[in-house]
């Protein structure tokens, strides 16, 4: 029922891809083969992202389907912005990876009257109506940051002294790994966040962060949470610097399983690190094709993650990670 204006797009859509594309041998992959797709990515701050515009790019390159691609630089504005431009270039759907949660209301009305279906990928929005997007394909951020909190309390017998280094603000995977991480300290009176700061999930900016942090917090600091691993690396240039050993005189936890991670990791630096996987570009095409089939998608599709550890970080598993 909700997809009620996507299936009255998708016939529309259909009946072009039809004029279009339905002499090229039928099957499967012909009807993707004359569909466009806009992907309004944030930028590059981290490993993460960066794999996941390789994952989307490969997947659009291997299934035919023309990708017009616009990297916003960090920027919300630009991100609406590109959606416009795909709306007015009569893109077939749309796929956002949105900055932050909301201000997105007025823009996905718009493709929603132009018949235009949107998959959000890997971070989640607050909108008045939720059929003005059709699905969200993501991991499920409090439950990352639960499971970084109860790794932190087994190893330190639930006493630390914890610096965090948050996302950047507004954004899903900030807000919710900070209240899944809190909700597990909470239940122990030895945790507690000393500091808490955002280093905008970029490694340059976790590291001054850090440093401005570890000169106030030096002595007393035992335990670093970063919203993702690019922070921890940071994080870990600057305990380094200021003569400390990351990894044991201040153990860290942090969000993504990039391969970096796995290697500071390996040596020692890193002590945990949640893995959120960005490979969505199968997933993601998956649910455009089938939107623009007319086939039902389900509104929330949760990317399963697991914890992984030092004892995890052994030369096969690194040199297998895909990102
Ligand atoms: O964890 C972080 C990034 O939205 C899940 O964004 C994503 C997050 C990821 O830049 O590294």
């Amino acid at each position: 029922m909700k997809f009620k204006t996507w299936l009255m797009g998708s016939v529309l859509l259909g009946a072009v891809s039809c004029m279009t594309g339905c002499g090229n041998g039928g099957g499967g992959s012909s009807a993707s083969k004359s569909i466009t797709v806009g992907f309004a990515q944030i930028g590059a701050e981290s490993d993460w992202r960066v794999a996941e515009t390789v994952s989307i790019k490969e997947e659009a390159e291997k299934r035919g389907v023309n990708l017009k691609f616009s990297d916003a630089q960090g920027k919300k504005e630009n991100q609406i912005r590109a959606i416009r431009n795909f709306i007015a270039q009569g893109v077939n759907a749309i796929i956002l990876a949105p900055k932050e949660e909301t201000g997105w209301d007025s823009v996905l009305k718009e493709a929603k009257d132009a018949g235009i279906p949107v998959v959000l990928v890997d971070r989640g929005i607050k909108v008045e109506d939720e059929s003005l997007y059709a699905t969200l394909i993501a991991s499920d951020f409090v439950y990352e940051g639960r499971m970084a909190g109860e790794w932190l309390a087994q190893k330190t017998g639930g006493k630390a002294k914890i610096i965090e280094l948050q996302g950047s603000p507004g954004a899903a995977p900030a807000i919710d790994r900070q209240k899944g991480f809190v909700e597990v300290i909470d239940q122990h009176e030895g945790m507690e966040i000393i500091a808490s700061q955002t280093g905008q999930f970029e490694q340059e900016k976790g590291q001054k962060v850090m440093e401005a942090l570890l000169q106030q917090h030096g002595e007393t600091v035992t335990a670093v949470y970063a919203h993702n691993d690019n922070m921890a690396l940071g994080a870990i240039q600057a305990i380094k610097q200021a003569g400390k050993k990351p990894g044991e005189d201040i153990l860290i936890v942090s969000i993504d399983a990039v391969k970096s991670a796995f290697e500071a990791m390996a040596r020692g630096e890193l002590n945990c690190t949640v893995e959120c996987s960005p490979l969505l570009g199968s997933m993601a095409f998956d649910s455009v094709e089938a939107l623009l089939a007319g086939k039902p998608v389900e509104k929330k599709q949760v990317v399963p993650d697991q914890v992984y550890d030092q004892s995890q970080a052994t030369p096969e598993i690194v040199a297998g990670r895909k990102y």
